[in-house]
């Protein structure tokens, strides 16, 4: 089953298909702004455009053609993986409880900091000066496509990469159990490994987020590396999130609505903030499409951010199916599991 807001079609071509992503109109107006203690608050406008686009991406017939197109063993067994199908039962085992019941805070805000320490200096800062982005429909056409999980190490090296780039992107979450974005990088790709980019610019798809990250760089990085030990530092301390929130973001909450939202919400967020962590994991176990606005120190979305929620704290959201915008992590979690949850 797809999303209803995108439409695959498929050529017979055995090699490349043309893959036709229609956003749903995304021309509601956001006026609202929903009371989220101690937080600014928000009486402005932002209108948003309906967005229509076409783009090539390479369609894997056979394991050979995955193999070529993508470098990775068509049956993505690589040691990590293995290491994740290990793991991935006992973090279930933990990371199973309730996600909309309230929580310990502290304990949240605990791991969640020792997370960001162990991250530390990736995804927090812009290493590159990005035209400023006055309104939010300005780039909404050329969006970067993640498909990923917020508990998957190789995925947060992507965003870590994202953040540092200053990039905005559509993400996908794509949690175990998941309802429709599986499906979907199964059909461009070619098979269910995580993370997956699209780039409609250039008709370009990719697994391996040591190829994706070499790939933003080279196409967005205007001549900038990774920042020092990024790429390496997955396999010791990619993990620690992973553990510490103990897999909290990798698996689809089994009330989550069957349906996604009309239109996408937009998280303003940096990938190493500790209360960013919390709402991508909230939105990934709702399955919940999003455009995600990196605003890392030094980004040039700071000033849409400003302007947006009339401060410069993060995370914030704007939900323009209910014309909501909240900030603080503990109200856009609340909100999120009680409009998106299927209500018994
Ligand atoms: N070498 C790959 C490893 C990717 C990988 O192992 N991803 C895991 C998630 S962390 C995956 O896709 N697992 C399959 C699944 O979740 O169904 C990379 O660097 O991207």
């Amino acid at each position: 089953m797809l999303s209803p807001t995108h439409s695959i079609l498929r050529q017979n071509s055995s090699e490349s298909s043309v893959v036709n992503f229609r956003f749903a109109g995304l021309g509601a107006s956001c006026s609202n702004s929903v009371s989220s203690s101690g937080t600014s608050r928000l009486g402005r406008t932002g209108k948003w455009s309906p967005c229509k686009f076409r783009f090539r991406a390479k369609m894997a017939k056979s394991e050979k053609d995955v193999e070529r197109i993508t470098g990775v063993p068509a049956n993505g067994a690589s040691p990590s993986s293995s290491f994740l199908s290990f793991l991935c039962p006992l973090l279930k085992l933990f990371g199973e409880g309730d996600p909309s019941r309230e929580r310990n805070d502290v304990l949240e805000i605990v791991t969640s900091s020792l997370s960001s320490l162990a991250r530390l200096p990736w995804g927090s800062k812009s290493l590159v000066e990005r035209p400023r982005t006055q309104f939010a429909e300005e780039n909404y056409t050329t969006y970067l496509q993640l498909y990923e999980f917020e508990a998957c190490p190789f995925c947060r090296r992507v965003r870590e990469a994202m953040t540092e780039l200053d990039l905005s992107v559509e993400v996908y979450p794509c949690p175990k159990g998941s309802l429709r974005h599986r499906e979907i990088v199964r059909d461009i790709g070619g098979k269910e490994q995580f993370p997956f980019l699209v780039d409609p610019k250039t008709g370009r798809s990719l697994y391996e987020s040591g190829d994706i990250v070499k790939y933003l760089f080279n196409q967005y990085g205007q001549g900038k590396q990774p920042s020092i030990g990024l790429l390496e530092s997955t396999i010791f301390t990619g993990w620690v999130p992973t553990i510490l929130r103990a897999g909290r973001g990798m698996s689809l909450w089994p009330r989550a609505k069957l349906e996604p939202p009309m239109q996408k919400l937009e998280l303003f967020s940096y990938e190493n903030n500790m209360y960013a962590r919390i709402v991508r994991e909230a939105l990934c176990e709702l399955e919940i499409p999003y455009i995600l606005r990196n605003v890392g120190e030094g980004s040039t979305n700071s000033e849409l951010l400003l302007r947006t929620s009339g401060s410069n704290e993060v995370p914030y959201l704007v939900d323009p199916n209910t014309s909501t915008k909240l900030g603080k992590h503990k109200n856009i979690l609340s909100y999120l599991f009680q409009t998106y949850s299927i209500v018994n």
